[in-house]
């Protein structure tokens, strides 16, 4: 996510690095090198320009009274300000009445009906409700079932009236249908057109007119850039929407989108879609997603994904094999899918403070941890459970069963001992209380 972005900025604070105060001269390189970064990233020009402006008069204003380096205090600076660009504070999204209708509008492939199902997961497991799904995208066949394959998957109940062209009818029922059966958000898809026009504009319209919705949140694929942004301007001019959902960050290395829609539109990104999955959907704190540009990483999010995946009871069961040094390849697996489960591996790592930029080049994905799967899954039980039964010619038979070269089988099990040794290490000190109990040589 924004990996360009980030990288650009880090070279524009390289340049006040070793300075001792900031001067007209070393920061006007630096401003202009982050508003080079900021128009590369798709950042209209006009915005980059106020945004250091903006910069100059803080550091400036500050230089004379602080004692920090001016690179640290150019990075403070900075991300204060891309913080204020992008809303500054959480945005509320407001999923409360009888029913509370949220529609869903935005062009098509943007990731209206997959954000649907997202919302509709979310607003069900984190938020304790009964959501009805409603399938207003009427022309094409193939959408009304995309949505009812994802309600059957997320157990929500989707409304459809096949055969029926008129979704601003569809839509009144299907209000009238959740009453009846006691759900309490209505989430309204409706078709996209590939551009702006005007017919699609117009339905819309009607859509929210007769429904008069709570939310419209206005979905757009980050990945667009500028475009989104003005397909934005398009649509608030028509709708007045509530917010955004930004899709698609996963992809997007710019940041264009996500810089810039708030300032634009003056509507808040109240969400963002970080992936295909259904539970890939964040709430948007512009304060973490600032860190994460500047690379300092996003430890609340990682803290709090890992939570929601924890499991208390597995987790003390855990502590006590690997102080018995008993922990096995099958105690492995289950962790494995412990992290899977948190989503992807490679933006869980990049929430790391100094992480990101570690881990920038290398491949990490669904790929490396099936290798070692495979070669897991080759073994019998009794050598899952004891890793010492693995001499020569069994690893040999690991290979060839998992596909893998007998030096990838050596490498693996070498790691798992030094991971075994490690985490030993880890829970003696924690149960030291601390660096005292550190390994002595
Ligand atoms: N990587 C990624 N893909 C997404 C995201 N949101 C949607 N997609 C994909 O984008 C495509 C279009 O999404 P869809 O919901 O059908 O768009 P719609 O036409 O607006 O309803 C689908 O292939 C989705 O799987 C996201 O946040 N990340
Ligand atoms: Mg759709």
């Amino acid at each position: 996510m924004f990996e360009n972005l980030s990288d650009r900025l880090e070279g524009a604070f390289k340049v006040l690095k070793g300075q001792h105060k900031i001067t007209d001269v070393n920061i006007s390189s630096s401003l202009k090198e982050i508003r080079r970064a900021l128009v590369d990233a798709d950042v209209n020009y006009k915005i980059a320009k106020e945004f250091t402006d903006n910069v100059k008069d803080k550091a400036i204003g500050e230089s004379v009274i602080t004692a920090v380096q001016p690179g640290q205090l150019m990075v403070k600076i900075v991300k204060d300000e891309l913080t204020a660009l992008m809303g500054g504070t959480v945005a509320e999204f407001n999923a409360d009445g009888k029913p509370a209708v949220v529609l869903m509008a935005g062009l098509q492939g943007s990731g209206k009906t997959t954000h649907s199902g997202k919302l509709a997961l979310y607003l069900k497991t984190k938020k304790n409700k009964k959501p009805l799904l409603v399938a207003c995208d009427v022309y094409r066949p193939a959408a009304i079932n995309q949505l009812k394959v994802l309600g059957e998957q997320l157990g929500v109940e989707v409304y459809t009236e096949e055969g029926n062209l008129n979704p601003v009818k569809i839509a009144e029922n299907a209000i009238a249908h959740a009453k009846a059966t006691g759900k309490d958000v209505v989430i309204v898809d409706t078709a996209g057109r590939l551009a702006v026009d005007e017919d699609m504009m117009n339905e819309i319209a009607n859509i929210k007119k007769a429904i008069n919705p709570q939310e419209i949140l206005f979905v757009v694929d980050s990945m667009t850039g500028q475009d989104a942004v003005n397909t934005a301007k398009a649509f608030n001019d028509r709708l007045n929407f509530d917010g955004v959902i930004l899709t698609k960050l996963d992809g997007d290395t710019r940041g264009g989108a996500a810089l810039t829609i708030k300032y634009t539109v003056d509507k808040p990104i109240k969400f963002v879609g970080t992936g295909e999955k259904m539970d890939a959907l964040e709430v948007f704190h512009p304060d973490r997603m600032s860190q994460r540009i500047l690379g300092m990483g996003d430890i609340i999010s990682f803290v709090e994904r890992a939570q929601e995946q924890y499991d208390e009871e597995q987790a003390a069961k855990l502590q006590a094999k690997i102080s018995k040094n008993t922990f096995d390849f099958n105690d492995f697996l289950t962790q494995l899918n412990q992290i899977r489960k948190m989503g992807n591996i490679k933006d869980l790592l990049g929430m790391i403070p100094g992480m990101g930029k570690a881990i920038k080049d290398i491949d990490i994905d669904d790929s490396s941890f099936k290798k070692i799967e495979a070669i897991i899954f080759s073994m019998t039980p009794a050598e899952r459970t004891n890793p010492d039964l693995l001499n020569g010619k069994r690893r040999e038979r690991l290979a060839k069963g998992s596909g893998n070269t007998i030096q990838e089988v050596n490498q693996f099990l070498k790691q798992f001992e030094e991971m075994k040794k490690m985490m030993r290490n880890f829970t003696k000190m924690s149960a030291a209380g601390g660096m005292k109990g550190l390994p002595r040589r």
